[in-house]
């Protein structure tokens, strides 16, 4: 198990910069957001290669919408993964994280073809996530599906539902990630849940039940943990999280509490 850092998390400066904190802090890896990635691929290549600390993941910044109303917006989605999944594979990431929506369905009634909107957006995901998969394959980078929690999304709210995708689709390159702020509100038992999702599993958005830095809440992260090591999970767990201030402290303290639980 590796940490990584989402990098808008460390102080302001040059990217260069973070990467040099990140180091000097012990992280093993920085998440980079997906937005405008076509500019910064160079930049990034460039900076990464005098480092030890890694590109563990490329997170969502893709314009449209995997499950939008238009045909257009859709499209959009899947051009902008593919580009993502391709700069996830330069930069040796594992892959790049994908939300299939954000809030409500956007998509009409299906009935009478299907009784709830959320089987019909399972079957466009489900060819959606085949032809991302095949390019994915190609590239060999991951499309990591990260479940929301209900108030962020009504469609994919646990692991299990993820898993479910990932064996219809039946692709090597599609996967699953986890969010313990997510699963602290989805989950029924977050160490049994992560056992389930066991190979599928491959990364995870670290945060506590209150969001922040994980140590400043009540998120039982040695159950979660233990369960992590008996499915053998070796990927990256990204800081995803505010973090109090003094920031560099918090996250010294943050590291060293995760640590002695591992
Ligand atoms: C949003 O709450 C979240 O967890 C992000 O990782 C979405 O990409
Ligand atoms: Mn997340």
């Amino acid at each position: 198990m590796r940490i990584a850092i989402q990098e808008n998390l460390l102080p302001r400066g040059s990217l260069r910069d973070k990467f040099a904190l990140a180091e000097k802090l012990g992280f093993e890896g920085i998440e980079i957001w997906g937005h405008n990635i076509e500019e910064r691929l160079g930049e990034i290549m460039e900076i990464k290669q005098s480092f030890k600390v890694a590109v563990s993941t490329i997170c969502s910044g893709y314009r449209g919408d995997l499950l939008g109303l238009e045909r257009e917006e859709r499209e959009l989605a899947i051009r902008d993964i593919k580009v993502r999944l391709e700069a996830a594979s330069k930069l040796e990431a594992v892959g790049v994280i994908v939300v299939p929506t954000f809030g409500k369905p956007k998509l009409p009634d299906p009935w009478p073809l299907y009784e709830r909107i959320e089987e019909f957006e399972r079957r466009l995901l489900i060819a959606e996530l085949k032809e991302l998969g095949k390019y994915a394959d190609d590239v060999g980078a991951f499309i990591l599906l990260e479940p929301l929690n209900r108030y962020e999304t009504h469609f994919i709210n646990r692991l299990e539902q993820a898993v479910d995708i990932c064996n219809e689709v039946g692709i090597e390159h599609v996967k699953i990630m986890a969010d313990f702020f997510h699963m602290n509100i989805e989950e029924a038992s977050i160490p049994e849940s992560l056992r389930r999702a066991g190979g599928y599993l491959h990364h995870i958005h670290l945060a506590d039940s209150n969001r922040l830095a994980p140590g400043f809440g009540h998120t039982d992260f040695k159950g979660a943990f233990k369960a992590l090591k008996e499915i053998d999970y070796r990927y990256f767990m990204a800081f995803e999280c505010r973090i109090p201030r003094p920031i560099e402290e918090s996250i010294r303290k943050s590291l060293a509490y995760l640590r002695s639980l591992m």
